[in-house]
């Protein structure tokens, strides 16, 4: 994967459409509010930007910069219990600052891969 327009040549791990919701943010509960999100892996970030496919997106618009980013040193990652959503193949992915997200595909082997690298990575960095 390109990481961003502006350096196509600096590859990054892992590309895609995602759906994503926050569901907390700094240990609160937010509403939420599931949105198909370009998704990026790069090191220890974990980047999104919205509007893929509007023309307005990270990729597709002016906008080099993501809509947000989240670090996940310290992080967990895990799959979602039934409780967190109604949708299939949900992982739930904490962050140490307490922002939590919901991230899903309806593609088995998307979604199974997303699991493993974010897993690699978090377990990668655990030792900072
Ligand atoms: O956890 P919830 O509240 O059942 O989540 C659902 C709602 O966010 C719903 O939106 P509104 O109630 O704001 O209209 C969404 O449309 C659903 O997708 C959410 O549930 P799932 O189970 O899809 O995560």
């Amino acid at each position: 994967c390109p990481s961003s327009p502006k350096h196509p040549s600096t590859s990054s791990e892992k590309c895609g459409v995602l759906n994503v919701t926050k569901i907390t943010e700094h240990g609160k509960k937010v509403r939420k509010n599931w949105a198909s999100t370009w998704t990026v892996l790069q090191g220890y970030s974990l980047l999104f930007a919205k509007g893929q496919g509007g023309g307005t997106s990270w990729f597709g618009g002016n906008h080099s910069k993501p809509e947000f980013t989240v670090d996940l040193r310290g992080g967990s990652v895990e799959w979602a219990s039934k409780e967190k959503s109604s949708k299939k193949h949900v992982i739930e992915l904490k962050t140490r600052v307490g922002t939590e997200l919901l991230i899903q595909s309806e593609i088995d082997s998307v979604i199974n891969d997303w699991f493993r690298a974010l897993s690699e990575t978090i377990n990668t960095h655990a030792w900072e």
